[in-house]
């Protein structure tokens, strides 16, 4: 192994046992003081918003993997190279090192509600990699005093020449490297096993913080309303199911991971422009009157045909009443909501007021909501898209105006107000799917949270428009279902459908991508019959 790619690998062993340190003591400041988790909130929250596509807009489980996976990798490349340059210039390393650390040291300290102390997983982890550095390297035989010039009378201990006599080189020291070739070895393996260790216990640590145990706890309140009982027919077969099961629920949010919240300590703080500022906690939220409605969510950056919605039957206690008690001053517009980690969303004072069932919900499909889906309390609101409405891990609602307070998407590309669009999606038979000629029954979704759907049709190539079997809905808040019976000939055809909302208003054929506020057209499909 040549010498630079020993001390290359010194400088990865070096960055391992960084960052695996900097979790455990992350354990004590908060896991979003990692320096890993630290800048990679960073990047998600700097994504310029409109110019990325669907994939960066919306940070799914995957991308967030990627994402941590893709810092990991430049760390490792960047501290490969500060190992090399270690070879001719141990300060230059000591800066590189040190740079690291003011990167981590500076999103740490960003964060929302970051604590005093989110500097220090960074500065324990900088500092170790220093030490462990210089083992290495001294261990892979590197002479790190080599480039610098050597008063001989000060190395033997002797006081040089008046006139300060140089040599260019101490005499050749044995190359440890060479005598020690396993040493060198091991103590890589020791590095990278220490960095290991430290970084699962760190982790699971941390995930012992969770509050799974907390949530298994909760106890749903009895609501004063069930939702309605669902009608027959509701389901068309081979089409997505009416009810998104909890694990399928689509998840978007831009945390990297999901914020931990103790019910316990949880409190909802309601205050602006109100003439009543409210606190209430878990078990003040509990008390209150709850009841059980399904609503279908759909996100902003969903394209046509997309998959990035789902219905659930929520739990919750209405946001009016609480809204009502707090007395909403004159010209208070927005009513905007605070999450934990400090993401924000804003919906119209008068939609949260119009009698909508917009909930403060703690319930999902008969469970407590899953962490991923805002565990203890989240917001659900008929009609607007979630990234305008749908706060999870919500802390704080703060009424003010439209024109004083940007909510987190807005300065990002997208619109302050955004009600969910008139769309529609064929689900059977999928887009280049065969079948054989003869009746084709062709089935999707169509919705227009709180408007309705009155009325779904279908187009085969360039026929006229045929109108769709509406399946039984329980309410205009969620997406319905649809069939049409297609007397299909031998071929390739292309399918549309396109929706009509409760008002009668039909689904725009313009096209518009998701950017500023959601996206529009008909959805087509191609299938073959033979
Ligand atoms: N705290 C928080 N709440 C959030 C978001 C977020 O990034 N952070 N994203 C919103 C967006 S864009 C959508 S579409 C919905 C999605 O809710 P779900 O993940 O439960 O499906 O949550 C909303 N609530
Ligand atoms: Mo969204």
């Amino acid at each position: 192994m040549k010498l630079s790619v020993r001390a290359g690998l010194s400088g990865v062993a070096a960055a391992a046992v960084a960052v695996g340190v900097a979790e455990v003591v992350a354990v004590l400041t908060g896991a979003l003081s990692a320096p890993l988790l630290a800048v990679g909130g960073v990047v998600v929250d700097n994504v310029p918003g409109p110019v990325k596509d669907f994939g960066v807009r919306v940070f799914g489980v995957h991308d967030k993997t990627a994402l941590i996976v893709g810092t990991s990798v430049l760390l490792a490349v960047y501290a490969y190279g500060l190992g090399v340059v270690a070879l001719r210039s141990w300060r230059s390393a000591v800066g590189g090192i040190g740079l690291f650390a003011a990167v981590g040291v500076a999103a740490a300290m960003t964060r929302h509600d970051a604590g005093v102390f989110a500097w220090l997983p960074t500065v324990v982890g900088a500092g170790l990699a220093v030490w462990v550095l210089r083992l290495l390297l001294d261990q892979a035989g590197a002479d790190l005093t080599a480039r610098t010039p050597v008063l001989v009378g000060a190395t033997t201990g002797n006081r040089p020449d008046h006139d300060g006599v140089r040599t260019a080189r101490p005499p050749a020291a044995p190359d440890p490297y060479g005598k020690d070739r396993r040493g060198f070895l091991k103590l890589l393996g020791y590095a990278f096993g220490a960095a290991a260790v430290t970084g699962f216990a760190g982790r699971w640590l941390t995930s012992r913080q969770a509050v799974t145990a907390a949530r298994n706890d909760v106890v749903l309140p009895v609501p004063r309303q069930t939702a309605p009982p669902l009608p027959d027919g509701v389901q068309v077969p081979d089409v997505t199911p009416y009810i998104s099961p909890n694990k399928d629920f689509y998840r978007i949010d831009t945390a990297l991971i999901p914020p931990q919240v103790d019910p316990a300590t949880w409190q909802l703080k309601i205050h602006g422009m109100v003439r009543n500022p409210i606190t209430i906690t878990w078990e003040q939220l509990l008390q209150r009157p709850m009841i059980e409605r399904y609503v279908t969510l759909a996100c902003v950056s969903n394209e046509v045909g997309g998959d990035l919605i789902g219905n659930a039957k929520w739990l919750g206690t209405p946001i009016r009443e609480l809204l009502e008690e707090a007395g909403p001053l004159p010209g208070a517009d927005q009513v905007v909501q605070r999450s934990v980690d400090g993401w924000t969303c804003g919906s119209p004072t008068a939609t949260l007021m119009d009698g909508r069932d917009a909930l403060l919900a703690v319930g999902m499909n008969g469970q407590p909501l899953p962490v991923d889906h805002g565990f203890p309390v989240r917001m659900v609101v008929p009609g607007l898209y979630g990234y305008v409405s749908a706060c999870k891990w919500i802390t704080e609602i703060e009424l003010t105006r439209f024109a004083d307070f940007d909510a987190y998407w807005v300065p990002r590309g997208w619109s302050a107000q955004a009600p969910i669009k008139t769309e529609s999606r064929i689900d059977t038979p999928r887009d280049g799917g065969r079948r054989s000629a003869g009746t084709v029954v062709v089935g999707g979704v169509a919705w227009a949270q709180h408007r309705g759907i009155k009325k779904v049709e279908v187009q085969v190539d360039d026929g006229a428009w045929a109108e769709a079997a509406l399946a039984a809905t329980v309410s205009s808040d969620t997406w319905r279902q649809w069939s049409y019976a297609w007397p299909a000939t031998a071929g390739e055809h292309s399918l549309r459908v396109r929706a009509t909302d409760g008002q009668g208003v039909t689904q725009t054929s313009t096209p518009a991508a998701p950017a500023p506020d959601g996206a529009s057209g008909w959805h087509r499909i191609q299938v073959r019959i033979d």
